[in-house]
């Protein structure tokens, strides 16, 4: 029996020093070792020479051992598969059956999570997604927006263009594809049309030379302030729970008349006051209004017919509320401490 024992353990370590290099010797090891005349076997035909109160025992190990010869023959095998295609194992001996090094799964940005949320309910209101160009040319970006040259509201964002042709720059809103939308399409139109915009701010924890918006537009015939409430109501419910609360503020926007802001009750605070509300208790999260009639009439749009309302949010915005992120420079860092924190809300 110890000389059985003694024996299985010196095949053990036979086998563990093996390098099989090529199909022919891993064939010699399978007749070796588990052929109908090989080691295994003849091993088991030794059984019968063991007592019987050691017999449980020894078939045991023996079992072991077969296991061993056999799973190393089978790793070899598929090894050598996925070697060189000959059928031969790699002359560097990996054995290429192991698993391989888990590869680091990266998150999504919270940008685009709260992106993809925003398309998500919007799609479920009949939104359906625009995109056009982040370099645009005046008549998208200001012109047919109702901010001919020298319009005040020109100044108040300040533009990159672009060197080679002074009509061409980088859009400094979304706004540019809705106006590409209605000259292409007739109502019904309801679009939403998330994008990166460019502004030439100075870098900081407040602003930066670019951010994402989320615009959209919706034409047709009735479309009053009403609807534009109860749509904005329910995306605000939807992002960020059924118990936010609302208000609107009068504004102004170029594009739009009557013009609203719409704020939502703090969601750092809860409105006991912070520096994100300014200790208002109110977020400004978005502006709004219904289309200007001479905007539906730019685009060919007969304004006695049709009447619409749009808005627009950053959604740098949105994230800092859902997120609390409160430095702006954290979503162009790609700082993997920061990115890998956030996961799917839809
Ligand atoms: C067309 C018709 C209407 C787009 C609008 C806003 C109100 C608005 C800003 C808020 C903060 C964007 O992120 S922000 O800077 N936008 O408040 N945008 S209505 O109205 C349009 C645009 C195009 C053809």
């Amino acid at each position: 029996m110890d000389e059985l024992l003694q024996q299985i353990e010196t095949y053990r370590s036979e086998i563990g020093s093996i390098v099989p290099n090529g199909a022919e010797a891993l064939e010699a090891y399978r007749i070796r070792f588990l052929g109908t005349k090989g080691i295994v076997k003849n091993l088991f035909t030794e059984m019968k020479n063991v007592p019987a109160d050691k017999k449980k025992e020894f078939g045991q190990i023996l079992n072991d051992f077969k296991q061993f010869a056999e799973s190393r023959y089978e790793s070899w095998k598929s090894a050598a598969r996925a070697g060189d295609g000959t059928g031969t194992a790699p002359s560097d001996g990996k054995d290429l059956s192991l698993p391989g090094d888990p590869l680091p799964l990266g998150a999504h940005h919270p940008i685009s999570l709260v992106r993809d949320q925003i398309v998500h309910i919007f799609g479920r209101l009949g939104f359906s997604v625009a995109e056009g160009p982040e370099i645009e040319d005046d008549w998208h970006n200001f012109t047919a927006l109702n901010l001919p040259e020298n319009h005040p509201a020109r100044d108040m964002q300040d533009t990159f263009y672009i060197h080679q042709n002074p009509d061409w720059l980088l859009r400094t809103h979304t706004s540019s594809v809705q106006a590409r939308v209605m000259e292409q399409q007739k109502p019904p139109i309801r679009i939403i049309c998330p994008g990166r915009v460019y502004r030439n701010e100075t870098i900081s924890a407040r602003a930066h030379c670019f951010f994402h918006q989320t615009e959209g537009l919706y034409v047709d015939e009735d479309v009053s302030f009403a609807d534009l409430k109860q749509t904005l109501y329910f995306f605000v419910q939807e992002m960020f729970g059924k118990e936010v609360r609302i208000r609107f503020r009068p504004s102004y926007f170029p594009f739009t008349e009557p013009s609203a802001e719409m704020d939502i009750n703090c969601r750092i605070c809860g409105g006991s006051g912070c520096a994100v509300c300014k200790h208002t208790g109110w977020v400004e999260i978005l502006g709004s209004g219904m289309v200007h009639p001479k905007m539906l009439e730019n685009f060919g749009i007969d304004s006695n017919k049709y009447t619409g309302f749009a808005f627009g949010m950053g959604i740098e915005r949105i994230c800092q509320l859902k997120y609390r992120i409160n430095d702006l420079r954290l979503y162009s860092q790609n700082d993997v401490r920061f990115l890998k924190q956030f996961t799917s809300a839809t």
